[in-house]
Protein backbone atom coordinates (compact mmCIF):
# COMPACT_ATOMS: atom_id res chain seq x y z
CA UNK A 1 0.00 0.00 0.00
CA UNK A 2 0.72 3.55 -1.13
CA UNK A 3 1.16 6.60 1.71
CA UNK A 4 0.52 10.08 0.50
CA UNK A 5 0.67 13.97 1.98
CA UNK A 6 -2.94 15.76 1.80
CA UNK A 7 -3.25 19.23 3.01
CA UNK A 8 -6.57 21.07 2.93
CA UNK A 9 -5.31 24.90 2.86
CA UNK A 10 -6.16 27.84 4.64
CA UNK A 11 -9.38 28.85 2.36
CA UNK A 12 -10.71 24.78 3.01
CA UNK A 13 -10.81 25.24 6.31
CA UNK A 14 -12.10 29.01 6.77
CA UNK A 15 -14.87 28.20 4.02
CA UNK A 16 -15.79 24.83 6.25
CA UNK A 17 -14.95 22.39 3.81
CA UNK A 18 -12.69 19.85 6.31
CA UNK A 19 -15.86 17.28 6.15
CA UNK A 20 -17.31 17.25 2.57
CA UNK A 21 -13.65 16.73 1.60
CA UNK A 22 -12.27 14.14 4.82
CA UNK A 23 -15.76 12.24 3.47
CA UNK A 24 -14.54 12.18 0.00
CA UNK A 25 -10.94 10.04 0.87
CA UNK A 26 -12.86 8.46 3.54
CA UNK A 27 -15.38 7.03 0.77
CA UNK A 28 -12.67 6.30 -1.53
CA UNK A 29 -11.77 3.60 1.16
CA UNK A 30 -8.22 5.34 1.99
CA UNK A 31 -7.00 4.54 5.45
CA UNK A 32 -6.09 7.67 7.52
CA UNK A 33 -2.97 6.88 8.66
CA UNK A 34 -2.20 10.87 9.98
CA UNK A 35 -4.73 13.74 10.65
CA UNK A 36 -4.18 17.06 12.30
CA UNK A 37 -4.79 21.12 12.37
CA UNK A 38 -1.99 23.19 12.84
CA UNK A 39 -0.65 26.23 11.88
CA UNK A 40 1.98 26.29 9.07
CA UNK A 41 5.38 28.29 9.88
CA UNK A 42 7.44 30.07 7.09
CA UNK A 43 10.04 27.68 7.94
CA UNK A 44 7.61 24.36 7.11
CA UNK A 45 6.57 26.29 4.38
CA UNK A 46 9.56 26.96 2.79
CA UNK A 47 10.91 23.81 3.37
CA UNK A 48 7.00 22.20 1.85
CA UNK A 49 7.62 24.56 -1.40
CA UNK A 50 11.25 24.94 -2.03
CA UNK A 51 10.61 23.64 -5.62
CA UNK A 52 8.86 26.78 -5.81
CA UNK A 53 11.32 29.42 -4.85
CA UNK A 54 12.23 32.28 -7.21
CA UNK A 55 8.88 31.53 -9.19
CA UNK A 56 6.95 34.68 -9.44
CA UNK A 57 4.07 32.68 -7.11
CA UNK A 58 5.93 31.70 -4.58
CA UNK A 59 5.54 35.08 -1.92
CA UNK A 60 2.00 34.99 -2.26
CA UNK A 61 2.02 30.95 -2.12
CA UNK A 62 3.80 30.82 1.40
CA UNK A 63 1.45 33.98 2.66
CA UNK A 64 -1.73 31.75 1.42
CA UNK A 65 -0.48 28.72 3.15
CA UNK A 66 1.09 30.16 6.30
CA UNK A 67 -2.37 32.80 6.97
CA UNK A 68 -4.60 30.71 8.95
CA UNK A 69 -4.92 26.54 10.38
CA UNK A 70 -5.03 23.88 7.48
CA UNK A 71 -5.64 20.26 7.98
CA UNK A 72 -2.88 18.24 7.49
CA UNK A 73 -3.15 14.30 6.97
CA UNK A 74 -1.58 11.24 5.56
CA UNK A 75 -3.68 8.57 3.76
CA UNK A 76 -2.73 5.20 2.63
CA UNK A 77 -4.49 3.44 -0.39
CA UNK A 78 -4.42 1.79 -3.58
CA UNK A 79 -1.63 3.59 -5.72
CA UNK A 80 -2.99 6.26 -3.15
CA UNK A 81 -0.46 9.57 -4.46
CA UNK A 82 -2.19 9.51 -8.38
CA UNK A 83 -5.45 8.59 -6.86
CA UNK A 84 -5.21 11.51 -4.22
CA UNK A 85 -4.46 13.96 -7.33
CA UNK A 86 -7.36 12.73 -9.19
CA UNK A 87 -9.97 13.32 -6.72
CA UNK A 88 -8.20 16.57 -6.21
CA UNK A 89 -8.38 17.76 -9.84
CA UNK A 90 -5.98 19.98 -11.78
CA UNK A 91 -3.80 22.50 -10.07
CA UNK A 92 -6.05 25.56 -11.91
CA UNK A 93 -9.68 24.74 -11.09
CA UNK A 94 -10.67 26.20 -14.43
CA UNK A 95 -9.11 23.14 -15.63
CA UNK A 96 -10.33 20.73 -12.86
CA UNK A 97 -13.27 18.85 -13.64
CA UNK A 98 -16.86 18.78 -11.91
CA UNK A 99 -16.75 16.10 -9.47
CA UNK A 100 -12.91 16.97 -8.24
CA UNK A 101 -12.30 18.94 -4.86
CA UNK A 102 -10.83 21.79 -6.74
CA UNK A 103 -13.22 21.56 -9.59
CA UNK A 104 -16.05 21.74 -7.24
CA UNK A 105 -15.14 24.09 -4.64
CA UNK A 106 -12.80 26.64 -6.49
CA UNK A 107 -12.14 29.23 -9.11
CA UNK A 108 -8.97 29.93 -8.59
CA UNK A 109 -5.55 28.81 -8.96
CA UNK A 110 -4.11 30.84 -5.79
CA UNK A 111 -6.83 29.68 -3.79
CA UNK A 112 -7.44 26.03 -4.63
CA UNK A 113 -8.14 24.58 -1.75
CA UNK A 114 -6.20 21.04 -1.43
CA UNK A 115 -2.66 20.13 -1.53
CA UNK A 116 -1.87 16.07 -2.65
CA UNK A 117 1.73 15.19 -2.79
CA UNK A 118 3.61 14.41 -6.68
CA UNK A 119 5.07 11.15 -6.56
CA UNK A 120 6.17 8.76 -3.56
CA UNK A 121 9.34 10.38 -3.13
CA UNK A 122 7.50 13.52 -2.74
CA UNK A 123 4.99 12.34 -0.22
CA UNK A 124 7.81 10.56 1.69
CA UNK A 125 10.15 13.98 2.39
CA UNK A 126 6.10 15.93 2.86
CA UNK A 127 5.09 13.41 5.50
CA UNK A 128 8.42 14.14 7.33
CA UNK A 129 7.96 17.45 7.31
CA UNK A 130 4.94 17.35 9.02
CA UNK A 131 4.31 14.40 11.23
CA UNK A 132 6.62 12.60 13.87
CA UNK A 133 7.15 9.11 13.09
CA UNK A 134 4.42 8.63 16.62
CA UNK A 135 1.77 10.78 15.11
CA UNK A 136 1.62 8.07 12.20
CA UNK A 137 -0.46 5.41 13.95
CA UNK A 138 -0.73 1.54 12.85
CA UNK A 139 -3.92 0.02 13.43
CA UNK A 140 -6.06 -2.33 11.87
CA UNK A 141 -8.61 -0.89 9.39
CA UNK A 142 -11.59 -3.10 9.01
CA UNK A 143 -12.85 -1.99 5.80
CA UNK A 144 -9.79 -3.42 3.91
CA UNK A 145 -11.63 -7.09 4.06
CA UNK A 146 -14.55 -5.33 1.55
CA UNK A 147 -12.15 -3.13 -0.27
CA UNK A 148 -9.54 -5.53 -1.38
CA UNK A 149 -10.25 -9.20 -3.06
P1 LIG B 1 -0.05 21.23 -7.34
O1 LIG B 1 -0.52 21.82 -6.02
O2 LIG B 1 -1.22 20.83 -8.19
O3 LIG B 1 0.97 20.14 -7.20
P2 LIG B 1 2.12 23.00 -8.15
O4 LIG B 1 2.47 23.36 -9.55
O5 LIG B 1 3.05 22.11 -7.39
O6 LIG B 1 0.63 22.42 -8.16
O7 LIG B 1 1.96 24.38 -7.35
C1 LIG B 1 1.87 24.37 -5.94
C2 LIG B 1 0.81 25.37 -5.52
O8 LIG B 1 1.26 26.69 -5.83
C3 LIG B 1 -0.53 25.24 -6.24
O9 LIG B 1 -1.36 24.27 -5.67
C4 LIG B 1 -1.10 26.64 -6.03
O10 LIG B 1 -1.62 26.79 -4.70
C5 LIG B 1 0.15 27.49 -6.17
N1 LIG B 1 0.33 27.97 -7.55
C6 LIG B 1 0.85 27.30 -8.59
N2 LIG B 1 0.86 28.04 -9.71
C7 LIG B 1 0.34 29.23 -9.35
C8 LIG B 1 0.08 30.45 -10.06
O11 LIG B 1 0.34 30.59 -11.25
N3 LIG B 1 -0.48 31.46 -9.34
C9 LIG B 1 -0.79 31.36 -8.01
N4 LIG B 1 -0.56 30.24 -7.31
C10 LIG B 1 0.00 29.19 -7.97
MG1 LIG C 1 2.94 20.28 -6.47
Amino acid sequence: MEQTFVMIKPDGVQRSLVGEILARFEKKGFKIVGLKLMKVTEELAGLHYQEHKGKPFYPGLIKYITSAPVVVMVVEGKNAVSEVRKINGATNPLDAQPGTIRGDFAQDIGRNVIHGSDSVESAKREISIYFKQDELLEYNYAPATWLFE
